[in-house]
């Protein structure tokens, strides 16, 4: 299965509608002068964020997005018709990249933004707008101009604040589904999870904050191995990290640090993400063994090591406390430094949402 959070489009805005060459023909008034209006504008294409899509996978079907094209001048001095604009929705967290220069001309992040992406034509001037004293009668009218074109990759980082981590079989989707309402496939098989899951967990300010079950890492994950760099690239945008580890594994410590140095090798900040470290699968574990591991596990953890059964729904609520309290913290943060850090401007105008 090819997990799509990358598409490919090409969107084209309307051609302007072409200006009319006609003159005023009345019962007498034998000379009645130009007369043919100008072309209408060709629509824009204008993408805009909506929080009711999660993926690009629509993208897949249809690559060719082209507005309307605006309608010829008329004569009497009709102005032809305005092209509608075209509206494509993308998920929240959609980033536009030009495909001819690479450059990013855009990143919709909150719902109802938009971004006009491909600007309609110009209706050309019809032949009364060329009317002068040495022209009493011009025969020329301009044609429309063609709308902007443009080839754009989009790339969906996925908005999750709180990333699910582990290697596979941790546990990552089972425990997603006792949290929120999502419902991913469980198995008790390796990459079981091929594409990040998200589900809204409840937030005790009431409102709800999103998960991404991340599918399993592995070693070399940060080189691309496995689905590796596709998925770290998914959590670069998480505040916190909650980082499982099976504790029926024959070496929970080693599956740690694994990760850990997965996460460092990927750089981009990861490894400093904050991370609510769990032990998973209590329940199938022998409470001595348990505690061993735990010994054993924790020097190595920079915060408490919570233990917790997703299966038998056990240490939840606790585990869910400091995730809580670094994600309140981190969002703090990042609503500061926004405020001093200027943004650089996109190419394309970012607008208000579209009537
Ligand atoms: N006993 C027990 N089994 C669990 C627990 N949590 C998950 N499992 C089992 O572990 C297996 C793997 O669970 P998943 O949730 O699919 O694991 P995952 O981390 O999402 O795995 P990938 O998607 O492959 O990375 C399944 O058979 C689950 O039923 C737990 O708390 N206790
Ligand atoms: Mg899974």
């Amino acid at each position: 299965m090819r997990f799509i959070d990358q598409a490919e489009v090409y969107v084209k805005g309307g051609k302007g509608g072409d200006g009319m060459v006609a003159f005023r023909r009345e019962k007498y008034v034998p000379t009645g002068g130009p007369a043919g209006g100008n072309g209408g504008k060709g629509g824009a294409v204008i993408l805009r964020a909506v929080h009711n899509l999660q993926t690009l996978l629509d993208f897949r079907y249809v690559h060719i997005f082209a507005a309307e094209d605006g309608t010829r001048g008329g004569p009497k001095n009709l102005t032809g018709a305005s092209g509608d604009d075209l509206i494509v929705d993308v998920p929240c967290g959609t980033v536009i990249y030009d495909m001819d220069t690479d450059e990013c001309i855009g990143d919709l992040t909150e719902p109802n933004q938009t971004l006009v992406i491909a600007q309609g034509g110009k209706g050309g001037l019809g032949n009364k707008h060329f009317l002068s004293n040495r022209n009493r009668a011009p025969e020329h009218a301009l044609p429309g101009l063609p709308g902007e074109e443009h080839s754009l990759r989009l790339e969906l980082k996925l908005l999750a604040e709180v990333g699910i981590i582990g290697l596979p079989n941790a546990g990552k989707s089972t425990l997603i589904s006792v949290l929120s309402a999502a419902r991913p496939k469980i198995a008790d098989y390796p990459f079981t999870t091929l594409v990040p899951n998200l589900g809204v967990v409840p937030h005790p300010s009431g409102d709800g904050v999103v998960f991404a079950d991340i599918p399993g890492l592995i070693e070399g994950a940060h080189a691309g191995t496995g689905l590796g760099h596709e998925f770290l690239r998914h959590i670069e945008r998480t505040h916190v990290l909650v980082h499982l580890i099976d504790a029926t594994a024959p070496d929970p410590l080693q599956n740690y640090q694994v990760i850990q140095q997965e996460l460092l090798a990927y750089g981009h900040g990861l490894a400093e993400r904050p991370q609510v470290v769990a032990l998973n699968k209590s329940d199938a574990i022998a409470p001595e063994d348990l505690e061993k591991i735990r010994l054993d596990l924790q020097p190595h953890c920079n915060s408490h090591l919570f233990t917790i059964s997703a299966v038998a729904q056990q240490g939840l609520e606790a585990l869910l406390q400091p995730i809580w309290m670094a994600l309140d913290l981190a969002r703090k943060q990042s609503a500061e430094a926004n405020s001093v850090v200027s943004v650089p401007q996109p190419l394309l105008s970012l607008s208000s949402p579209v009537e």
